[in-house]
């Protein structure tokens, strides 16, 4: 497989499964899911640069390097698994965080995190990482990256609730001021 059209049909489908369906005409489901079927042939008509099959969609759903879309058990179903700004509701178990995450951020919008805390922005959640390597990866995309530390762990005891999406990315409504080291 040609890891250049993989790269431009996952972003694509950031797009369509995560911001704007109706880019293609595309309805998803309460939960998030488009059909298959219907994802493979809206593509194909409305806009997709690469012609979108079965094959390839297979393909970016295994070696996706996030793993950023999953299928239903029997894969008549693709979603994204986080990362969304439009409304969809993912169903997704609380879980009990490490005492730290990570969050990637740039110097910039550091005096705004520090007044208002981390906020979810346009996305549906505030996205935290386990690890480090990930939150330096995730500050980069804006330029010099800024990590904080989250002290999820009083989070939780103190009743802030935490989710993990199926792809191992930390969600959670928004972290006070307070509880960042910066
Ligand atoms: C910042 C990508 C000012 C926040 C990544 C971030 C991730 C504030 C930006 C996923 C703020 C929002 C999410 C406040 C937060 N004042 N700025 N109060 N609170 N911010 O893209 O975490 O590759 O929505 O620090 O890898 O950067 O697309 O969030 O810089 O997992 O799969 O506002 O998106 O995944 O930006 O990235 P985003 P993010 P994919």
């Amino acid at each position: 497989m040609n890891e250049k059209i993989a790269k431009s049909v996952s972003k694509f489908l950031s797009l369509v499964l995560r911001h704007s369906p109706e880019t293609i005409e595309l309805k998803l489901d309460e939960n998030g899911w488009a059909d298959v079927e219907e994802l493979i042939e809206k593509c194909n008509k409305k806009g997709s640069q690469n012609q979108m099959t079965v094959e390839l969609l297979d393909y970016v759903v295994e070696n996706n390097d996030k793993k950023r879309f999953a299928f239903n058990e029997d894969k008549t179903k693709i979603r994204a698994s986080q990362g969304h700004s439009i409304s969809v509701e993912l169903n997704l178990d609380e879980a009990e965080p490490s005492e730290f995450l990570y969050h990637g951020t740039v110097g910039k919008f550091l005096d705004s995190i520090k007044k208002e805390g981390l906020q979810k922005m346009s996305r549906q959640y505030v996205h935290l990482s386990k690890d480090l390597e990930t939150a330096i990866k995730v500050g980069s995309r804006r330029g010099s990256a800024q990590i904080l530390t989250v002290r999820s762990g009083e989070m939780h005891r103190d009743g802030f609730k935490f989710y993990l999406s199926e792809n191992n990315v930390w969600l959670t409504d928004n972290v006070p001021a307070k509880y960042i080291q910066f």
